[in-house]
């Protein structure tokens, strides 16, 4: 009996060991099994000479080299500065400021850079070289970021929450702060520092003011000294109302000297806590957030405010253009434009302003916003959302990078062909002083950091591009998939083409043909296309998909409200001929005809209809690829994944039936063959939808 006992309970010891539960991120340095390439990176890993000099990261970045080489080759690295077969850190002026440069010179494996963040990121580098199994005999390698600040915007909240979290809660436990440091706080900036993010901002842009206060900045202080070694600068969302809320001044205008007063003593205390503070996050006039507006003035002289209390200080202040005013006619595709536009150059040099990807909402596909590219004399930040609030949450698999880029190249022709959103981000196309990108966090306390696996692909993935918006969302998963989920080749090939795939079919079983916001109302999680009331007009779906007896779309040409004419003409003349256009785009610009024939042969019912039962087939694909790679990846991912795609399979039939069955009581038509109608009808559709709605 004991012997069975025993037996047991090392069955489970050694199957504990070896489930991997995805805590572990990108950064798993496991055993390598491909002794060639070890022996290769033996030859170059005999001792490590820091001739670049000592500091709290440079440490950081050494630690990190000797666990990296400690687990994947099993040695211990020792400092010596031996003359042949080692890593030779080295400072080297000429590199940019957070660059870096591994060569191999003489036998050594040299990783030299002007600064201290950039050994971090070579290191960082070079294990990643290590980790792919990339060979490093020849290794050359040249890289510094196109965008100076590389932010994740958390959008947490005071008591633990996430506001569109949907891993768990809040990272930061306020209430153990700042006597307890989390080793996950450690955990976490290290995953950052290794994809190149050298910013966060705390908390929900939804600002509690708490975060200013006395209790909350030694919090905020605590969080600040644990990032600080892996180059991470904190910054926080702030409530504009604070000198109502917490100084209790009449007023929060931003003319009036003691409000201007109340702020600049603000940030001297902010800065006494933390003398590297980024600066604050902004959050004005939108949705029933504070504002400048509210005492007559503009975003510019809000900002302006705190860019002046801030200043001293070297900070900044991010200020978003996420507005949109509750007039009833309006058309939130314009109004940041309207807002912002006008203000350009009017901003202090220290303000950056905060674009969303597109002019609604991180929808599955937006054009991109008609900002970028409008205001030459105003840096202008990228917003994206990596956490899934219109994605699908976290029980569906999308590959985000593939979206990222999608925006990052599109053509704004501010200054002629070539100026992409890329380039007008990253300052090349006007010259901005400040370059920045922001991501919403998919972050939180669920044991594997982000709720579906595949969703770490969207972190890490973010975090590349932000450092070279240039490199492909095929180098992305190819990365990824090696360091997170196996080095089986064809495993690899499976997964890599779920990834490209997935975002694709998550538009088509959603929002296929350029349809948006007709998810379902408050949570954002399912569809709900027949929302006609809600607290205002453009939070329901009627507004936007515009469904009626003759067609389906919104007019926003010259003969509708003129959207598109925000956009430079080459961008207008691509999207203003529905006959010509990308499909993608079709409904955001245009209302069609049901029997509109498009360019691919079918009406716009048909096409409508076949990309919604596409869209479910790709997802039982997904599934099917998913078992094939079952005995190549940990088994505890694998079963975890396969429920979540399940989950996709469900709410990927929901998501069809109800649209197609809604859009039917409009356009009169059948289902078109080979697809079958609907089993469920569209009342029993509405039900499921009303069951997410109850409280
Ligand atoms: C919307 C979210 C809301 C955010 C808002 C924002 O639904 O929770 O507060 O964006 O970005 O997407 O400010």
């Amino acid at each position: 009996m004991l012997k069975i006992i025993t037996i047991f309970f090392f069955t489970i010891l050694f199957f504990k060991a070896n489930a991997d539960d995805g805590y572990r991120l990108w950064l798993k340095y496991d055993l390598l099994k491909n002794t060639s390439q070890k022996s290769e990176y033996k030859r170059f890993t005999n001792f490590i000479d820091n001739q670049f000099g000592e500091s709290t990261i440079v440490n950081t970045a050494q630690k990190e080299l000797k666990n990296g080489l400690a687990g994947m080759l099993g040695i211990a690295l020792q400092s010596s500065s031996k003359k042949v077969g080692g890593i030779v850190l080295k400072k080297d002026l000429t590199i940019p400021k957070e660059g870096y440069k591994i060569q191999n010179i003489g036998g050594n494996i040299i990783i030299s850079a002007q600064t201290d963040k950039g050994i971090l990121y070579g290191i960082f580098d070079f294990l990643r070289q290590i980790q792919t199994e990339s060979s490093i005999s020849t290794i050359n390698i040249s890289s510094s970021p196109k965008i100076q600040l590389r932010m994740l915007n958390h959008w947490d909240n005071v008591l633990g929450t996430i506001e569109r979290g949907y891993a768990g809660s809040s990272l930061w436990k306020w209430y153990e702060l700042p006597e307890n440091i989390d080793p996950r706080y450690l955990e976490y900036a290290r995953a950052n520092a290794s994809i190149g993010i050298n910013a966060v901002v705390l908390n929900n842009v939804n600002a509690s003011a708490r975060f200013l206060t006395k209790e909350y900045l030694a919090k905020v202080k605590a969080l600040a000294d644990a990032f600080r070694p892996y180059g991470i600068q904190v910054f926080l969302s702030v409530n504009f109302a604070s000198p109502k809320i917490l100084g209790k001044l009449k007023t929060s205008d931003p003319l009036d000297p003691q409000v201007r007063a109340w702020w600049n003593n603000k940030a001297q205390e902010v800065y006494s806590f933390i003398p590297d503070f980024g600066g604050f996050l902004v959050k004005a006039n939108s949705e029933g957030e504070p504002g400048p507006q509210e005492y007559g003035r503009t975003h510019a002289d809000g900002a302006n405010m705190l860019a002046e209390a801030v200043k001293p200080f070297n900070g900044l202040v991010i200020w978003r253009a996420f507005v949109y005013g509750p007039d009833p006619k309006g058309d939130r595709f314009k109004e940041a434009y309207n807002d912002f536009k006008p203000l350009d150059g009017t901003f202090a040099k220290n303000v950056i302003v905060q674009v969303k990807n597109g002019p609604i909402d991180f929808m599955p596909r937006e054009p991109f916003h008609p900002l970028f590219g409008a205001m030459p004399r105003t840096p202008l930040a990228m917003e994206f959302q990596i956490t899934q609030e219109y994605l699908g949450f976290s029980t569906n698999l999308v590959f985000l990078p593939l979206l990222f880029k999608e925006t990052l190249e599109t053509d704004t022709y501010a200054t002629g062909k070539g100026s992409t959103v890329a380039k007008v981000i990253d300052g090349s196309v006007h010259n901005y002083p400040i370059t920045a990108i922001a991501g919403v966090a998919n972050t939180g306390s669920d044991r594997n950091w982000t709720g579906h696996l595949m969703s770490q692909a969207n972190w890490y993935g973010y975090g590349r591009l932000a450092w070279n918006h240039e490199i492909s969302p095929e180098q992305i998963a190819d990365e990824w998939i090696k360091m997170t989920l196996t080095k089986d080749q064809s495993s690899h090939k499976i997964v890599k083409n779920i990834l490209l795939k997935s975002r694709e079919t998550y538009v088509n079983f959603t929002n296929p043909l350029g349809l948006h916001h007709i998810m379902g109302q408050s949570i954002h999680f399912g569809m709900e296309p027949w929302l006609e009331k809600s607290a205002r007009p453009d939070w329901t779906a009627i507004y936007y998909h515009r469904a009626d007896s003759l067609g389906i779309g919104f007019d926003r040409t010259s003969k509708g409200n003129n959207a598109l004419g925000l956009y430079a003409q080459e961008v207008q003349n691509q999207w203003n001929n529905p006959q010509k256009m990308d499909l993608n785009y079709l409904l955001w610009f245009h209302h069609v005809a049901w029997n509109q024939k498009l360019s691919t042969g079918k009406t716009l019912w048909d096409e409508l209809c076949a990309r919604y039962y596409t869209g479910v087939t790709e997802v039982e694909k997904m599934q099917n690829e998913w078992n094939q790679v079952k005995s190549n990846v940990d088994a505890e991912i694998f079963e975890d994944v396969k429920g979540r795609l399940a989950a996709q399979h469900r709410e990927a039939l929901n998501w069809r039936d109800a649209c197609v069955l809604y859009f039917q009581t409009y356009s009169k038509q059948p289902i078109p063959a080979p697809f079958k109608k609907p089993e469920r009808t569209l009342d029993e559709m509405k039900k499921i939808v009303e069951i997410y709605q109850l409280k």
